[in-house]
């Protein structure tokens, strides 16, 4: 069937049969031919919708996933290969969009395939940037910035014929709506819905990724998140922000005007997840367009708190949005009167400034707009959400506990086991049936396979076959030669102090030291990291050029690089996330306790057979509970003793420095050695942070971090007893399917259908 329609395709677009047409052709063919069999599919309906605004959607390249979801993956895969075609080639045509920065992007991607799979009528709501994130590349062991485009001819995208206007201060801008098809896995689709505006100019960005702030009209959607350390940048912020969600209240109240619902009832029909802060703007937004259709500030302000649900991703007092009310009065005006109100109304009820929503240096707390303005307040991981009720969010919960619970995160196994690991996946299926895949808390049934020898092998054998896949895929794309019989530990993440790549850098010296003292590991370790760092972020950029130099002192060591390998991967993203997670054995998760509000790359390699070093953060202390002190590395000092430290400001990194063995791996960091191939002034910086400032505790954790991850290394020798605790994670990640997420969402936040 596939076969035939493809050839069909192919010979009306190009006049070529599978055989003769290039990989490219192919692509846009296999385009052509899945956006028709999503039409056939038909979408998701019901007396209540769902819109998850969100300013980040990490989609990822799309062919195979929907390829799957639709049922044609294996059909496609056998008809190209009995043509002489690969479906991995194929997929490297494609382009990743890069609309988000990490975890809480690639979440929002995650939810919208199990929106669709649980059959919700539910879309994602955002924006249309043009150039995504930056593109990462490394030039003299630094972090180097490009543009990174992604919108071809042919793609994803459908444009519309909606339009809206968004009014800003002097001026309208008249946006433009492009869907994007999100299939469920055999179910009907929904869409992911992306404003951008016609009069976008991308001839604006010179060099790099900079550009004329000022001319909102012709840059508005160019980037996601310009740079925000400067005024005009953060202006440029709340610009972006207010046309996302002018546009999806229009949206929102068009629908429900076309589907003849009663505005007065709105919330009966409509829910609006707020995902961080970034979309927080809709609650007045909405409040202003119900007033324009006359219905009273009063009953519009009801009407949109029965209507909102919020999100909180971070404790981290930077990433909670606080904006100037002189950069709203610049922006968008005709939200002060009503942001004024709702501040009115909560000081008039509670005498407590924590909870206020204007504070005394004039600055609007977007957050606490949404707790006191939605119905629901969640967190993303159990501890995450206890933190939030007892320490950050207190106040708040002291008056709303009804609206405080907590939603642990969780990933799509069609995404991040049915594909990026189909060999597993199809093994899976061979031992415990088809089930798990629509009902992931089967993967339970692998347990009894725990002492079963030939099946621990044949766990052994798909890992080994996906490192080796994984040295071919490094050596074509950096031009770097791994060992696959290395152990492969690997650490992808954002690069924050809070992750504490920091600390992984202080291992890897530690390491490259008792190496040079004649003290060789039983079998050689492979390192490697992938991180983009803001630019705007100067020690997380030291922090690179960290990793960078000890790649390039370790490579260029006869010795050591014959027991150690540190491997960087450039412009580390989703579609490079999927070639690495399938490879792993050892999962770096090793934030400050209490800092990292879930994690997600945690269940990914736990999903694929990969072992947790992690401190008791985050969904790392539900993992932790699953799978038994037996089948986790932890380390680390607890989040209560760490938020007692932050509450007595007791920690002096200093005085942790002054140990002669941490003192010895610190200073290795402005070591001729490293001066040899890298810039003082950025290992400088770093150096002095670690010893000054450590604001996230790394010398706090180290030697438990070193003598922990030694006890790994060891315990892998072992590999039969190693390859049991590897099964044990398999069987037990079915909690952490996005199916399970989105079935509780659902049943306590949404009440679809
Ligand atoms: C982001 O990726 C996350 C939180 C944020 O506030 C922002 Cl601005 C971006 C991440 C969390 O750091 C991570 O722990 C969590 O798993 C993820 O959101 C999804 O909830």
């Amino acid at each position: 069937m596939v076969e035939k329609k493809l050839a069909e395709i192919l010979e009306k677009r190009y006049e070529k049969t599978i055989k003769e047409a290039s990989n490219e052709e192919i692509y846009l063919a296999l385009l052509e031919l899945t956006k028709k069999s999503i039409k056939n599919k038909g979408t998701n309906k019901g007396d209540k919708k769902l819109y998850y605004i969100s300013a980040e959607f990490l989609i990822g390249k799309l062919l195979s996933n929907n390829l799957i979801n639709l049922g044609l993956y294996d059909d496609v895969k056998k008809t190209l290969a009995e043509n002489g075609k690969d479906l991995t080639e194929i997929e490297e045509i494609e382009l990743e969009p890069s609309l988000g920065n990490g975890g809480l992007g690639r979440l929002a991607a995650c939810f919208l395939d199990s929106i669709a799979t649980l059959g919700l009528n539910g879309d994602g709501v955002g924006l249309n940037y043009h150039f995504g994130l930056f593109k990462q590349v490394f030039k003299d062991n630094k972090q180097d910035t490009e543009k990174n485009p992604w919108i071809t001819k042919e793609s994803w995208l459908n444009k519309t014929d909606i339009k809206f206007t968004v009014p800003f201060a002097g001026f309208n801008v008249t946006s433009t709506l492009y869907d994007i098809d999100v299939t469920g896995y055999n179910q009907a689709c929904n869409k992911l819905r992306l404003f951008d505006i016609d009069t976008i100019d991308e001839t604006l960005v010179e060099d790099g990724i900079n550009f004329d702030k000022e001319d909102i009209k012709k840059n508005l959607t160019l980037f996601l998140y310009p740079d925000d350390s400067d005024d005009a940048g953060r202006i440029l912020r709340i610009y972006q922000q207010y046309f996302m969600v002018s546009n999806a209240a229009q949206l929102i109240l068009m629908e429900a005007e076309e589907n003849g619902y009663d505005l007065h009832k709105l919330n009966e029909h409509v829910v609006i997840q707020i995902n961080d802060t970034h979309p927080s703007m809709v609650i007045p937004e909405l409040i202003r367009l119900l007033g324009i259709k006359g219905i009273p500030m009063k009953e519009a302000i009801d009407i949109v708190s029965k209507t909102c649900a919020y999100t909180n991703h971070t404790i981290l007092a930077e990433a909670l949005e606080k904006w100037p009310i002189d950069f709203l009065q610049k922006a968008v005006p005709q939200l002060l009167p009503i942001i004024r109100e709702l501040d009115n109304q909560v000081r008039l009820k509670y005498d407590d400034e924590r909870v206020y929503i204007i504070d005394d240096e004039k600055r609007v707390h977007m957050a606490n707009m949404d707790i006191h303005y939605g119905f629901s307040v969640n967190g993303v991981a159990a501890l995450h959400t206890e933190i939030l009720e007892k320490v950050e969010l207190k106040p708040f919960y002291d008056i709303y506990p009804e609206k405080f619970n907590n939603k642990t995160n969780g990933i799509t196994f069609r995404r991040w086991l049915l594909h990026c690991n189909n060999e597993l996946a199809n093994y899976i299926t061979e031992l415990i049936g088809e089930d798990y895949k629509t009902n992931a808390d089967k993967l339970q049934d692998l347990g009894k396979f725990v002492n079963d020898k030939a099946v621990l092998n044949k766990l052994a054998e798909i890992k080994q076959h996906n490192k080796t896949a994984l040295k071919k895929y490094i050596k074509e794309t950096e031009g770097i030669d791994i060992d696959d019989h290395s152990i492969f530990d690997i650490q992808i993440k954002r690069l924050h102090e809070y992750k504490r790549q920091q600390m992984n850098v202080l291992y890897i010296i530690n390491k490259y030291l008792e190496i040079k003292d004649g003290k060789y590991p039983t079998t050689p370790i492979t390192m490697i990291f992938g991180a983009k760092a803001a630019p705007a972020y100067i020690i997380a950029q030291d922090i690179i050029h960290a990793i960078l130099c000890l790649q390039q002192i370790i490579d260029n060591d006869p010795v050591v690089s014959k027991y150690l390998k540190v491997v960087m991967v450039e412009n580390y993203n989703v579609t490079k996330a999927s070639k690495l997670i399938p490879a792993c054995d050892v999962s770096e998760q090793i934030s400050l306790a209490s800092k990292e509000a879930s994690g997600t790359g945690n269940m990914k390699f736990m999903l694929n057979g990969a072992l947790t070093l992690g401190t008791e953060d985050g969904a790392n202390v539900e993992i932790h509970q699953l799978v038994g002190d037996g089948n986790i590395y932890i380390f680390g000092e607890s989040s209560e003793q760490v938020i007692e430290h932050y509450e007595k400001a007791d920690y002096v990194s200093k005085e942790y420095y002054e140990k002669e063995n941490i003192k010895e791996l610190v200073d290795f960091l402005v070591s001729d050695e490293m001066l040899a191939v890298g810039d003082e002034e950025n290992l400088t910086r770093l150096w002095k942070e670690l010893i000054n400032k450590d604001w996230f505790m790394t010398l706090l954790d180290i030697e438990d971090y070193i003598k922990t991850k030694e006890q790994v290394f060891k315990d892998y020798e072992d590999r039969e007893a190693w390859n049991k605790k590897v099964l044990v994670n398999i069987s037990k990640a079915g909690f952490f399917s996005s199916d399970r997420t989105i079935a509780e969402y659902n049943r306590d936040i949404w009440k679809l259908k």
